[in-house]
Parts: C-alpha cells; sequence; structure tokens
C-alpha cells in the first residue's frame, strides 16, 4: 500500500509530533530534491511539532517532474531514514504540504511566491542553478535560465528572474517581501543571492535595486547532512520499515547541523527545536564546513572513484587514503582563524567518522560532480589563504591534480565516465590531446574565471601538481594514492 496518510504506521516508524493538515503554507521551497527533504524539511517538521505555526513547505523543483509526481499521491508524506553506526531509523515527514513541477505547475508556483502567507523563499537549487558570475558577483548571461529571464523576465524560469518577479509584484500589490534563504554550499550564501538578484534587477527592473539591496532579508546559512541520492535499495528498505510503499524515501545520516544568520523580519519556523543555531555571523562556520568537509570530500571524490572506490566508506577502509583525507581536513583547518567553541581537530575527527559511516551509501561518483562550481569556495580559497600564509600546498596539491586527472573523463583502465560538469565540455577540449603534465596543469588554470591569480601565478604550486598528476598518469590512482600517503 501506499504511503499517504499517517494511519497505519507500525510503533517504531516515528511520525510528526502535530496534524499536517493544521498547518497552512508559510515557505516556499525551491529545489526539491534529496537534501531539502533530509534537511530543512526535517528540521522544519520538528519546529511544527514544538511551537506549532503555519509553516508548512510548498516543494518546487524548477526543472525535473519526480519529485511532484512522487510527493503528490502522498499528499507530501515521506520517509526519511536516518543510518548510523547504531542502526536505522524511520521517520515519517509531514511538513511538506505542496509539490510542484514549475513547468507543469507554474500558475500555482507563480501564486505561492505571490500569496501573503509566503514569509519564506528557501532555496537548494545546487551551486549551478544560481547562474551566479564569480568573477563579478552578478548574473553569468551565459546561464540558460539567466539568458532566457533576461530576454523575458515577465516569464521567468530560473531563480533569479523568479524571485525578482515576485518581489516586484508583491510589493507592486503592498505585499511585505518574503526572507531569502539560500541553502546551497557557497560561501557567504545570503551576499552572493542579493548581488545576483540586484544585478538581474538591474538589467530587467531598475525601480527594484535598492528595494532588494535594503528592504528584502537574505540571512546567510551554514547546512550540513550528508544525504545521498535516494536508490530503489532506499525505497525498498523504506517499504520494509513503514509497511507502506513511499516513492519519495530519502536517506540520510543521523547527524545534521544548520547554522542561520537571525534575520527574519517577517518571522520564521521556531527551527531552534531542531537543534538550529542561530548566529550573528555565519561566515566562520561556512567556512570551516566549506574547507573541511566538502573540501576534503571533493578530493577524496576525484581520488577515490579512479581508485576504484564507488563509496566514501570505502575510501576510509583504504588506509592510505584516508591518510590524505586526515591530511586535508588539518590542512584546510590551518587556513581559518580560531573559532571560539569550536575544535577543529575535534571537528576533523567527526567528519571521519561521518564519512567511514559503512551504512551510508554515498557515491563518490555523486560528489564528484560539478568541479568548476564546487572547487573555487572548497579548495582554491583555502589554497590562496595556504600560499599567503607560507603553509605547505601539497594536500591543496594532490586535490587538484585529482580533480585534472579525473577530467581525462576515463579511468586508468580505460572506462569512460561523463564529468557531469557545467563545462564538461571546455573541459574535456582543454585536456583533450595534450601530453604533457604540465601543459595539461597550465591549460586547466588559465581557464577562464576558474583559478584566482594567486594559484595560477605561484610556480610552486603548478610544479607540484604537475608531478602529482604526473605519477598518477604513468602509475595509476592508487599508486598514486601509496607514494601521497608515504612522502
Ligand atoms: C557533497 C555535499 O556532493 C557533494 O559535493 O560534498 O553534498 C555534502 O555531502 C553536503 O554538503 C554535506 O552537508
Amino acid at each position: 500500500m501506499r504511503l499517504t496518510s499517517l494511519e497505519g504506521l507500525p510503533s517504531s516508524v516515528a511520525r510528526p509530533g502535530y496534524t499536517p493538515a493544521n498547518h497552512g503554507v508559510g515557505i516556499v521551497h525551491l529545489g526539491l530534491g534529496a537534501f531539502h527533504k533530509a534537511h530543512q524539511a526535517a528540521a522544519t517538521d520538528a519546529a511544527l511539532a514544538a511551537e506549532g505555526g503555519d509553516w508548512r513547505i510548498c516543494g518546487v523543483s524548477l526543472r525535473s517532474r519526480d519529485p511532484a509526481a512522487q510527493l503528490g499521491p502522498q499528499n507530501g508524506l515521506f520517509t526519511l531514514i536516518e543510518r548510523s553506526a547504531e542502526g536505522s531509523k524511520a521517520r515519517v515527514i509531514g511538513s511538506v504540504a505542496q509539490a510542484f513541477c514549475l513547468g507543469p505547475d507554474r500558475a500555482e508556483v507563480l501564486a505561492a511566491l505571490t500569496a501573503p502567507s509566503t514569509r519564506i523563499v528557501s532555496l537548494t537549487v545546487t551551486e549551478k542553478g544560481y547562474g551566479l558570475s564569480r568573477a563579478t558577483g552578478g548574473v553569468d548571461e551565459a546561464h540558460p535560465a539567466i539568458s532566457h529571464d533576461l530576454a523575458a523576465p515577465e516569464a521567468p524560469i530560473g531563480v533569479a528572474g523568479l524571485l525578482v518577479w515576485a518581489l516586484k509584484v508583491r510589493r507592486a500589490a503592498g505585499i511585505s517581501p518574503f526572507t531569502v534563504l539560500c541553502c546551497d554550499n557557497l560561501p557567504e550564501n545570503g551576499q552572493l543571492l542579493r548581488s545576483l538578484l540586484v544585478d538581474f534587477a538591474r538589467r530587467t527592473a531598475p525601480e527594484m535595486v535598492d528595494f532588494i539591496a535594503t528592504e528584502v532579508a537574505f540571512p546567510s546559512t551554514m547546512v550540513d547532512r550528508i544525504t545521498p541520492a535516494a536508490t530503489p535499495e532506499t525505497l525498498a528498505a523504506a517499504e520494509e520499515m513503514t509497511g507502506h510503499r513511499d516513492e519519495a524515501a530519502v536517506e540520510t545520516e543521523a547527524f545534521t547541523q544548520w547554522v542561520i544568520e537571525d534575520n527574519f523580519p517577517t518571522g520564521r519556523p521556531a527551527w531552534e527545536a531542531a537543534g538550529v543555531m542561530f548566529v550573528e555571523d555565519v561566515r566562520p562556520y561556512e567556512e570551516m564546513k566549506l574547507r573541511m568537509l566538502n573540501g576534503a570530500h571533493s578530493m577524496l571524490a576525484y581520488s577515490g572513484f579512479l581508485a576504484g572506490h564507488r563509496h566514501v566508506s570505502d575510501v576510509m577502509q583504504d588506509a592510505p587514503l584516508a591518510a590524505l583525507v586526515r591530511r586535508h581536513l588539518a590542512a584546510a583547518a590551518a587556513t581559518m582563524p580560531a573559532l571560539p567553541g569550536v575544535d577543529f581537530a575535534a571537528y576533523a575527527e567527526a567528519l571521519c567518522a561521518r564519512f567511514a559511516n559503512p551504512h551510508l551509501k554515498h557515491q563518490t561518483y555523486q560528489i564528484a560532480m560539478d568541479g568548476t562550481e564546487k572547487l573555487p569556495q572548497r579548495i582554491l580559497a583555502p589554497c590562496v589563504a595556504a600560499i599567503s600564509a607560507g603553509q605547505p600546498l601539497a594536500p591543496f596539491a594532490f586535490a587538484l591534480a585529482a580533480w585534472m586527472r579525473y577530467a581525462f573523463g576515463q579511468t586508468g583502465a580505460g572506462e569512460a565516465y561523463a564529468l557531469r560538469d557545467p563545462r564538461e565540455d571546455e573541459l574535456r577540449a582543454t585536456v583533450n590531446g595534450v601530453e604533457g603534465s604540465e601543459d595539461i596543469v597550465a591549460r586547466l588554470m588559465a581557464l577562464p574565471g576558474l583559478f584566482p591569480a594567486p594559484l595560477a601565478e605561484s610556480a610552486a604550486l603548478r610544479e607540484a601538481i604537475a608531478k602529482k598528476l604526473e605519477t598518477m598518469r604513468s602509475q595509476g590512482m592508487a599508486a598514486a594514492i601509496r607514494t601521497e600517503a608515504s612522502a
């Protein structure tokens, strides 16, 4: 039987501590994927149970029809499986009230974005979803949704277009603006989204520029919960645990963290009930997470995938590679000023334990995607800091060499794979047919808008990357890992 109500669930399954139908919608969420379901939807579920309020979520996917097709027939209910070393727990989440796909459900989505009851618009559209130019902080005109929306601002399909359009309609109707809550792994994500919207408005609705810059709140957030893409095994496990078929089930780790700047002029759910930490300045937490967790993730994804490790937990079983993960975490920690109340060494150890969780099937290939969008905040920014502080470059050089080797699109055994990067064609064309490792490094470092000048200009870094890349190419990734770990 399909999961459609809270009736008939076994007592081992946790269910919402409130009656979902008694709570109205207060949040529109863009990017209705596994991460949203495991993180913000779960936290909001706990907040509703603790303090109530009209804070249920209208979930929207901008492109894929799957999330709405899965959640719609289930009245928004889904099973969240939390997997830790101690075992697995199932919980049914009731915070998602509606699920739409922008294409077919356009009228409903636009109505939700302009409804007075909508007080927050939150987002998890991945780094590449925004159409942000890192070079200018404004819009990337070549991004498909941005170029569409610049040409047709009254019929938007992308994040910047939709939000500026909705804020404009609200303002004209005398409705307060919503708070914009970016939950993607980007540095200073609130500010970043604000400058994207300001630049988009400058080009399409100049009268909105000051309003967006001064009247709309964009609290920054640090979000953390490792959430593998759901698989048929996830759905089978949910069915076994709940006795119900659930097409929208998702699995995640037990750990969860959310740090938010408390700037919600029109209110917010009582997320503190879910352990959310509200702070004045989220930057140091974001930096810690991006450089340590995500930086190590990217490093181990490229090297681990090419060494034949399918899952992150397999990487942590490979002693030399696990040692390099620890080395990377320590090097990343050394690039940041101390954060009162946080012990970076303890954080690193906790990350290693999370990565080693054998019950979480988190694929290295999943993390490896979108490298050109992830490297800047994960690897390149800390590498700049390491150069200016005269710290060892080897950990960053190794991570970058592994990414460059990955950009070949072929394993050591000759098996081809898709890079799944928005700059895939450009990356392939850059490395294709180039022989020398030094040339490959120089060409990739010269890609427009990717490597900051201090990196491209550092001969020591270039040479270190080229040397490691050469070992990876001539001896294979597994041998290169052993060489690196014994250096
Ligand atoms: C990962 C993240 O796929 C990736 O790039 O590094 O999704 C990571 O699992 C989350 O940020 C953990 O909070």
